[in-house]
């Protein structure tokens, strides 16, 4: 229980839990998730309908991370809300999340009113930030946008609502964008998605075949701009917004430095896709294994207290 947290006021036994897009998209996926020893899970970000995503490859691996253009595949949100129910009952004091997005505002309205229509009782995280959607921009970096849509869902939306950052590469972003996020009663931030439009060249081709190669890049080469964005908003935000740490995490010591720079919850990726559900295990016990020699019995001892020269 040493990893115990909460988000939002909500608690979980482990602060470990997947990233949303990886091994999450069906019921199947989601139970391996739910048996693991992973905290809680995220969904598939959910669209209104049904979408079948780009075309392949849309996915590569490499020795230090990976790319990927999905482009937003998912089973739809009427059976997301099916499967996060079932689980619900079985586990009734466990809190799951819920990813949704939409393609355009009025849209974006559309699938959270269905959200706040339901019975769903977990944290609901708006996605702002898919790159992968051709023509669609990641709506994070229209801080405009960003600011009427979240001024239009907290005029009716009741449900605890967290959204899904792209990663930011400056300081007047960062001023600009927690200005935005301070005046609503937001639940959480979760920092980073994937790093956009990244470009990985093998042989003498590109990796992935949507978007003439352009994908969003994950796993350990986006650790440093992941700590960034966590801690950027631990410096900016009001501290009864949580942070949930994303980008680079395959080891205790990777979810030591983002609780270290202000995360409440670390969420894995890349490094789930390429070790299973089991990796919770591993993880969990290193990171318990760092607290121990540090003296450390739990994360709120250590969470935000990175320390400068
Ligand atoms: O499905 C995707 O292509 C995808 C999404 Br929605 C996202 O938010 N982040 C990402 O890297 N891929």
């Amino acid at each position: 229980m040493a990893l115990k947290t909460k988000v939002a006021g909500f608690e979980f036994d482990n602060c470990i839990m997947n990233a949303s897009g990886v091994l999450c998209s069906d019921v199947t996926s989601l139970e391996k998730l739910d048996q693991s020893a992973a905290g809680t899970f995220i969904t598939k970000t959910a669209t209104i309908e049904y979408r079948e995503g780009n075309v392949k490859p849309r996915y590569y691996k490499y020795n230090i991370g990976s790319i990927n253009s999905f482009g937003l595949p998912n089973m739809s949100i009427d059976y997301y809300l099916d499967a996060v129910k079932q689980f619900q009952e079985k586990n009734p004091n466990k809190t799951y999340f819920l990813s949704v997005t939409e393609m355009g505002e009025d849209k974006i309205y559309d699938i959270l009113k269905i959200v706040n229509d339901s019975d769903f009782e977990g944290l609901v995280e708006l996605n702002l930030s898919c790159p992968n959607v051709e023509g669609k921009p990641q709506v994070a970096y229209d801080f405009e946008t960003t600011e009427r849509i979240l001024t239009e869902i907290f005029k009716w939306f009741k449900k605890p609502l967290g959204i899904k950052l792209p990663p930011f590469f400056d300081m007047s972003h960062f001023d600009q964008m927690a200005d935005i996020i301070n005046q609503f009663p937001i639940a959480y931030v979760n920092a980073i998605n994937s790093i956009g439009n990244g470009l990985i060249v093998h042989d003498e081709s590109v990796a992935i075949k949507p978007k003439q190669g352009f994908g969003g890049l994950g796993g350990s080469i986006i650790k440093p701009t992941a700590l960034a964005n966590v801690h950027a908003w631990y410096q900016r935000l009001n501290p009864e917004i949580s942070i949930i740490g994303t980008g680079g995490i395959s080891t205790g010591q990777d979810a030591f430095e983002h609780i270290l720079c202000g995360a409440s919850m670390v969420q894995v990726g890349t490094a789930l896709g390429h070790n299973g559900p089991q990796l919770f295990e591993r993880i969990t016990q290193e990171l318990e294994a760092i607290m121990t020699q540090k003296g450390y019995s739990e994360i709120d001892d250590f969470r935000g207290q990175l320390q400068y020269l």
